[in-house]
C-alpha cells in the first residue's frame, strides 16, 4: 500500500535530517565540535513542546541569521494532554528534523535518554503509564497504516545522534553527565567513536551519559578536568523555574511555560554567573 503524502513528507524529513547529522561537517565520532565564530543557542529539554519550539524558531530567524547556531535535545515524549490523551511529539520531532534539512549547518541535536528508550524499546513509566506505549498511539493518532515506517524513520534518526558538543571557548553541551557511581567505568573513547550498540545499552557510556541524574559539584569539577571544559550545559533533570546552576553546569529546561534557552556568543569566554546571566525565558519572545 501506498503512503499517505504527510507519512512520506515525514519519513523523508527524518531520513534526509538523520543522514545530515550522520555526515556532518562539524562531527567527528560522537562529537561535534563549534569553531570561535557567531552565535550559539542552547536548549533544554524540550518534550513536544511547539509553543516554546515556534518561539525558538522565532528568536533564531535563521533565514537571515547565518552565523547562528542551535542546539537541541529531548524534543520527544510529552505529558499527554489529559488522562487516557496520545502524546503528539511525534510532531515537534518532524518539524525540528525539516528544521535541519532546511539549514543544516545551523540546526544540531544531541542523544538524550527519552530518544534513545524509544528506539531500544525501553519502557519507561511516568505516573503508571507507559510513555513509549502513548507516543506509539500518538504517532498512530498522525500516520495510520504508515505508523511502522514512521517509526523506522524516526529509528534511523535517533541511530545518528551525536552524543555531546565542545565550542572553543570551552563550553559543553551534553544530555547529560554519567553519575557518580559511574565516574571510573565511564569510557571517555565514547566521544571519539560512533556509539556502538554497547555503548548505548545500560552500562554502557552512551547510556550512562543521557540517564546520569543527582549531580554534585565536585563531580562536575572532575568532569570538567577529564573532559578537558570550563562550563558544562546540560538538560534532562527537570526545573521548574527554567534552570539551575551546579557548580560550573547550567542545566537548562525548555519544555515548559517557565522553560529558557541560553544565547552565547561562540567567541566570547564566560564565567557560570555571565552565562547565566545570558538565559532568556520564551515567554519574553514574542
Ligand atoms: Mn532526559
Amino acid at each position: 500500500m501506498n503512503e499517505t503524502p504527510d507519512a512520506r513528507a515525514a519519513c523523508q524529513a527524518l531520513q534526509e535530517a538523520a543522514e545530515l547529522i550522520r555526515d556532518d561537517p562539524d562531527r567527528q565520532g560522537s562529537l561535534l565540535s563549534f569553531g570561535a565564530a557567531g552565535q550559539l543557542v542552547v536548549t533544554g529539554d524540550m518534550h513536544g513542546n511547539t509553543r516554546n519550539f515556534d518561539k525558538l524558531q522565532r528568536f533564531c530567524a535563521l533565514e537571515r541569521s547565518p552565523a547562528r547556531r542551535v542546539v537541541l535535545h529531548e524534543l520527544i515524549h510529552e505529558e499527554p494532554q489529559y488522562p487516557g490523551a496520545p502524546d503528539f511529539s511525534i510532531d515537534l520531532l518532524v518539524r525540528a528534523a525539516r528544521w535541519k534539512c532546511d539549514f543544516p549547518d545551523s540546526v544540531f541535536f544531541l542523544q538524550s535518554n527519552h530518544e534513545l528508550s524509544q528506539m531500544c524499546g525501553h519502557e519507561i513509566t511516568k505516573g503508571g503509564r507507559s510513555v513509549l506505549h502513548d507516543f506509539e498511539r500518538g504517532v498512530h493518532a498522525r500516520y495510520g497504516k504508515d505508523t511502522d515506517n514512521v517509526l523506522a524513520a524516526l529509528n534511523e534518526y535517533i541511530m545518528a545522534l551525536p552524543l555531546a558538543a565542545r565550542t572553543s571557548n570551552g563550553i559543553f553541551i551534553s544530555h547529560s553527565l554519567p553519575d557518580r557511581v559511574m565516574m571510573h567505568s565511564f569510557d571517555d573513547s565514547v566521544f571519539l567513536r560512533k556509539p556502538t550498540a554497547e555503548d548505548l545499552m545500560p552500562g554502557g557510556s552512551a547510556y550512562a551519559l543521557v540517564w546520569g541524574r543527582y549531580h554534585h559539584p565536585e563531580v562536575v569539577e572532575i568532569y570538567a578536568k577529564r573532559f578537558d571544559a570550563q562550563l558544562f550545559l546540560v538538560g534532562h533533570t527537570p526545573q521548574e523555574t527554567g534552570y539551575e546552576v551546579v557548580g560550573r553546569m547550567i542545566i537548562l529546561a525548555s519544555d515548559h511555560a517557565h522553560g529558557v534557552f541560553l544565547p552565547l556568543d561562540l567567541n566570547g569566554r564566560f564565567t557560570v554567573a555571565e552565562l547565566e546571566r545570558n538565559i532568556r525565558k520564551f515567554v519574553s519572545v514574542e
